[in-house]
């Protein structure tokens, strides 16, 4: 429409217009954009520069999940993080690429420390989806990974010596003797009514996760921003392709073999570019069982907008889990994106073309 053509109700519908599209464009970054769980801005920065420079998303991710590995992210990602009840320090990461919806991951990694390079090496080199502990190591350095490496640092050595001197409090275990000692454990009955969690005991204090609903437990859920972190990150790529990766070291103090939701495709992340994708954080011993972000990217393919997909994944856990600890983002394939959390407050970060840097957004419980 030639400009002398408006009339002035015409040219009010345009300035209307325009000013909901200035208004959008505050949480739309349109190509390329990347998100992050948590302020992890070098991480990010990382990713923008890849995918701003023209590479695909799954580069993008990858770029991005491995500089905070590099960068050991809050101490909870990469080597040198958070030990399990061994001392030891594993890997889960998971690569997925929304266009071909392949998946790579590994989980419980041992003597690598390039989670999400191996996971992207499963997921390029192989028709498998999951590699597992020492064979998913043998895997990534045969491949060209370097390794065999130790995944400890003093930093994680020192927390699991002042574990040890604290009987081991707390930890992931239930229905066990001893309750307040370090193994070996052996099982005590399990009393039908505590259900899916003992830990009611007011003399047993443990990590089990948020307690089920209608459980009489005390709360002992010990996940917190503190010892309980993944970089979950999202691309989109100049040509609109989506992808997701993630890596962490799971759970402080876990039990040896535990894997969580991290290298799990639809818990801790889920793409499809035909709809946009999803990153998820926290108590992924509880989350992995509701899949949160295949349900995130689901509701959006129902029309769903991303802060209600969002909050209803959210919901649907806390309905079951009311005392449980997360957090998921939500980017459609427009780059509208949104955040929902319950039991703290949950930060993500954004860079797209029209920030100066990342930028980060808070969400409140
Ligand atoms: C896990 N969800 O292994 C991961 C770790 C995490 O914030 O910290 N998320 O349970």
């Amino acid at each position: 429409m030639a400009l002398r053509n408006l009339t002035l109700p015409n040219l009010l519908l345009l300035f209307s217009l325009s000013t909901v599209l200035a208004h959008l464009g505050q949480n739309s970054g349109q190509h390329p954009l990347v998100l992050s769980t948590w302020p992890f801005l070098d991480a990010v920065r990382a990713a923008w520069r890849a995918v701003d420079g023209g590479s695909s998303a799954v580069d993008a991710v990858v770029e991005g999940c491995s500089a905070c590995e590099e960068l050991r992210c809050d101490g909870t990602v990469g080597p040198g993080g958070s030990p399990d009840e061994n001392g030891e320090t594993t890997i889960d990461a998971l690569v997925m690429n929304g266009t071909t919806m392949e998946v790579g991951a590994v989980a419980a990694m041992r003597y690598v420390k390039d989670g999400i390079r191996a996971a992207k090496l499963v997921m390029e080199h192989t028709k498998h989806t999951l590699l597992v502990g020492e064979q998913a190591s043998v895997f990534a350095i045969s491949m060209g990974l370097p390794g065999p490496a130790n995944l400890s640092s003093s930093e994680s050595m020192e927390k699991w010596v002042k574990w040890k001197h604290n009987s081991c409090q707390p930890n992931f275990r239930k229905n066990v003797i001893p309750i307040n000692g370090c193994g070996p454990y052996h099982p005590t009955k399990i009393a039908s009514a505590e259900g899916d969690n003992s830990c009611g005991s007011s003399t047993e204090r443990t990590c089990s996760g948020g307690k089920p609903l209608g459980d009489f437990a005390l709360n002992t859920n010990c996940v917190s921003r503190d010892n309980h972190d993944t970089i979950s990150m999202a691309a989109i790529d100049k040509a609109g392709h989506i992808a997701v990766g993630t890596s962490t070291n799971g759970a402080t103090f876990k039990i040896p073999g535990r894997v969580g939701d991290g290298p799990i495709a639809g818990s801790s992340a889920y793409a499809d570019d035909e709809v946009g994708a999803c990153g998820a954080t926290g108590d992924g011993d509880i989350m992995m069982r509701f899949l949160p972000c295949y349900q995130v990217v689901e509701n959006m393919r129902l029309g769903m907008e991303p802060k209600r997909a969002a909050a209803d994944a959210i919901s649907r856990i806390a309905r079951k889990y009311p005392d449980f600890v997360g957090a998921v983002f939500a980017v459609d394939k427009n780059g509208i994106h949104a955040g929902a959390c319950h039991g703290w407050t949950f930060q993500y970060s954004v860079r797209s073309s029209d920030m100066k840097d990342v930028q980060v957004f808070k969400v409140l419980p």
